[in-house]
């Protein structure tokens, strides 16, 4: 047993290229983000050795005093962030809290809606090779093709033809803000149950930059890692208490074994973190920045959807002002150093692997202490690289222009 240096260098080097890749890169990935040395401290701990199946003092193992008092902790600090009564905090991930959720409050071939997947939905929300897609019988609804936000009229004209059991709410790329009290209207109306995949918005929910949908929601699902800037892994968070109990035991023993409990442990630093008032002026400034980006590609004359965004993201069509797809786009600017992700746009006539379009986001370099005069001159680096796609000398200069940038808000790993 040694250091990591020591006995396998190969694996060393890998981990100290991909900091270095962080490091010089601007990361506009919007469910990307910089978690905290505490956060990786605990995510890297001792608690990884720890087998602790069930739940603190209901364990199937022995010597689980501790990693006890480390899910405790997560769990109050998690239930007072959102003012929520239950929560669970072992999914591994988003896809295991969509699972737990599903299964807690539905039957399998039940009818749910969720946002058709290319404008904005998620995978877990019924795509067709998903589990979700296999085992609920899923029905999308739609954005408004005049303001490219979720035509609410639509949905709730929808909902009666199909009368779902289940109505989702939560996408991974929709720049506007969730009228939650909507969605528990409609829902209400048919009679179906709702439930929020926060994990794009919560730590702007946490926050108080966007509703809570804990207070309207009868279930709520989110991954710890996006905006809320903890580790990777899923949190599950309800105000009723059967389905709290239910959901326990779906999700251990129903679809997961041992917790991560070194991940708890970070979810547990995050949530501290999260509860800090330094928190709420991040993410004041995670939604002032996606403004100021928004902003600045209107006025480049860009397509940006929805006219802008109230949250972290903003989708912006390339292809009309280019002539680049949004594959294209991605991998230009990946040469300039500038990180993101193709992504459809809404009624797109590309191919999801191809697209119209990429997808911005501002918690990762905010977190960095970008502002928003940063992400104005990026929004202009941006412009010049997909203006230019074949000069070398323009797409050099952007480059130096991305590493004076990085240089300036450096990384504290
Ligand atoms: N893959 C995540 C995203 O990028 O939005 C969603 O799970």
């Amino acid at each position: 047993m040694g250091r990591l240096i020591d006995t396998d260098l190969e694996l060393f080097e890998i981990i100290e290229r991909e900091k270095a890749r962080q490091k010089s890169h601007i990361e506009l990935i919007a469910s990307e983000n910089f978690v905290s040395p505490s956060v990786l401290e605990a995510a890297g701990s001792v608690l990884t050795n720890k087998y602790a199946e069930g739940y603190p003092k209901k364990r199937y193992y022995g010597g689980c005093e501790f990693v006890d008092q480390a899910e405790d902790l997560a769990r109050e600090r998690l239930k007072a962030l959102f003012g929520v009564k239950y929560v669970n905090v072992q999914p591994h991930s988003g896809s295991q809290a969509n699972m737990g959720a599903y299964r807690a409050i539905i039957n399998p071939k039940d009818k749910v809606m969720g946002l058709a997947l290319d404008q904005g939905g998620h995978l877990t929300h019924g795509h067709p090779l998903n589990f979700s897609g296999v085992d609920y019988e899923f029905h999308p609804y739609f954005v408004s093709k005049e303001t490219e936000m979720i035509d609410y009229d639509d949905l709730a004209q929808k909902a009666l033809e199909i009368q779902p059991k289940l109505i989702v709410a939560g996408a991974s790329a929709y720049p506007r803000t969730l009228d939650f009290k909507r969605f528990r209207e409609i829902a209400d109306s048919v009679g179906a149950l709702l439930m929020v995949d926060m994990a794009h918005i919560a730590g702007l929910v946490a926050a108080k930059v966007h509703p809570n949908p804990c207070d309207y929601a009868d279930i709520v699902t989110s991954t710890t890692h996006k905006t809320l800037r903890g580790p990777r892994g899923g949190i599950i968070l309800t105000n009723n208490q059967a389905i709290s109990e239910k959901l326990d035991k779906i999700v251990f023993p129903g679809i997961q074994g041992g917790p991560l409990m070194h991940v708890i442990a970070a979810k547990a630093v995050a949530f501290k973190e999260a509860l800090e008032p330094s928190f709420t002026e991040y993410q004041k400034q995670v939604v002032m920045n996606a403004k100021a980006f928004a902003d600045e590609f209107v006025k480049l004359n860009y397509h940006v959807v929805s006219g802008g965004t109230d949250n972290h993201l903003l989708l912006l069509e390339v292809k009309s002002k280019t002539g680049l797809t949004g594959k294209k786009a991605e991998n230009l600017l990946d040469r300039v150093n500038i990180t993101c992700n193709k992504n459809t746009v809404p009624y797109d006539t590309e191919k999801p692997f191809i697209t119209s379009g990429i997808r911005l986001g501002t918690p990762a370099m905010t977190t960095r202490g970008f502002n928003e005069e940063d992400f104005r001159l990026v929004a202009r680096l941006i412009d010049k690289t997909l203006s230019n796609p074949d000069n070398e000398v323009i797409l050099e200069e952007v480059r130096t222009s991305v590493q004076v940038l990085t240089d300036r808000y450096p990384l504290p790993y």
